[in-house]
């Protein structure tokens, strides 16, 4: 009778801890805490933590502690992680749909940008993420230069190491700069070792990655931005309860509006606090080299589309959405 009744109860102690209690979900991120991809990441535990009442809990890993930048997406599709955030430009190729929203398209802020990435996602359902489910996406702000040395002129980039992934790297290598092609977990040390004596991305992480005390000097170029996603692995999604999944769902759109809106806004602080403790000073190029950037850039556009093409997508029309989004929502005032 005793070893029946302490089956039984074995048998509950092994079965009950499923059933009850919150359901855990681990969230990787691959840059520092202080920066904007774990600082929505936090937003986003919190968020989703009180609207399901508790009945899902987030454990967050910052700072590449679960997965790196460069295995985020296959960590997370072999789970690894049940939820992971990842830069599309970081491995070329991989995203040929999304990779629209990191074309020189004139994004003047990250809000806008992230809206029109989120649309088009919606819009297109690309096959790209297909092995995953897309909880958002959301984009830096458009990227400028800081450097070591000033850039006041492209004559200054020339032959320049600059860290750039994905398009920002071709940009870098049209205006005659030299990419060092790195994510930005790997950044910090890079500009520390002189390994890249600059850095093309948004201006925020002169604070938050403290890149001002190096980096003194930025050159105002709002080039393209980087889009990001947060994904979730496909088993983990489809084994949630209907009402979790609502609120996942209903978080997607706010999420990016959040980040994108948390970001504009973040980048002035980095900026007052660059200027005020590293005497950071912005050049911005002449007008006539401008001008002939804006033209040498094109050519992204044009190879964007050509490789868009080649995987069967409706490049053109793409892009006419694309272009379309970002006046309506800069016509509403974001
Ligand atoms: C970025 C990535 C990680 C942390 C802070 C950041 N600010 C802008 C980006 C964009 C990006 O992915 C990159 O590599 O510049």
């Amino acid at each position: 009778m005793f070893r029946v009744l302490l089956s039984f109860f074995l048998v509950l102690a092994w079965i009950l801890p499923g059933q009850a209690g919150p359901i855990k979900l681990s969230y990787a991120n691959f840059p520092p805490a202080s920066t904007f991809p774990c600082v929505q990441m936090e937003r986003y535990k919190q968020e989703v933590e009180k609207r399901t009442k508790g009945k899902v809990i987030i454990e967050t890993y910052p700072g590449s502690t679960l997965l790196g930048a460069k295995n985020m997406f296959r960590g997370v599709i072999a789970g690894q992680a049940d939820i992971g955030c990842l830069v599309m430009s970081y491995q070329p190729g991989v995203f040929p749909l999304t990779t629209v929203a990191e074309l020189p398209v004139g994004f003047k802020s990250a809000k806008v940008a992230s809206l029109v990435l989120w649309d088009i996602f919606q819009k297109y359902q690309p096959q790209e993420f297909a092995k995953v489910k897309v909880l958002t996406m959301f984009t830096s702000a458009p990227s400028n230069l800081m450097t070591k040395s000033p850039v006041k002129g492209l004559s200054d980039l020339k032959g320049m190491t600059v860290r750039a992934s994905g398009a920002a790297g071709k940009i870098v290598e049209i205006l005659g700069g030299s990419p060092v092609a790195l994510p930005m977990s790997e950044t910090p040390e890079a500009i520390q070792k002189g390994v890249a004596k600059g850095l093309l991305t948004s201006f925020e992480v002169l604070k938050d990655l403290n890149f001002a005390a190096y980096l003194p000097y930025g050159t105002q170029t709002d080039f393209q931005v980087y889009p990001f996603a947060v994904v979730m692995n496909k088993d983990k999604w489809e084994s949630l309860p209907a009402d979790v999944k609502k609120v996942l769902e209903d978080l997607g759109r706010e999420q990016a509006l959040w980040t994108g809106k948390y970001m504009d806004e973040h980048i002035k602080e980095a900026l007052d606090y660059a200027r005020s403790k590293y005497n950071f000073q912005i050049f911005t190029l002449p007008a006539e080299e401008q001008k002939m950037v804006q033209d040498k850039l094109q050519v992204l556009i044009e190879s964007w589309k050509q490789r868009a093409k080649d995987k069967g997508l409706p490049a053109e029309q793409i892009l006419e959405d694309v272009y379309k989004l970002k006046a309506k929502y800069e016509a509403m005032g974001y």
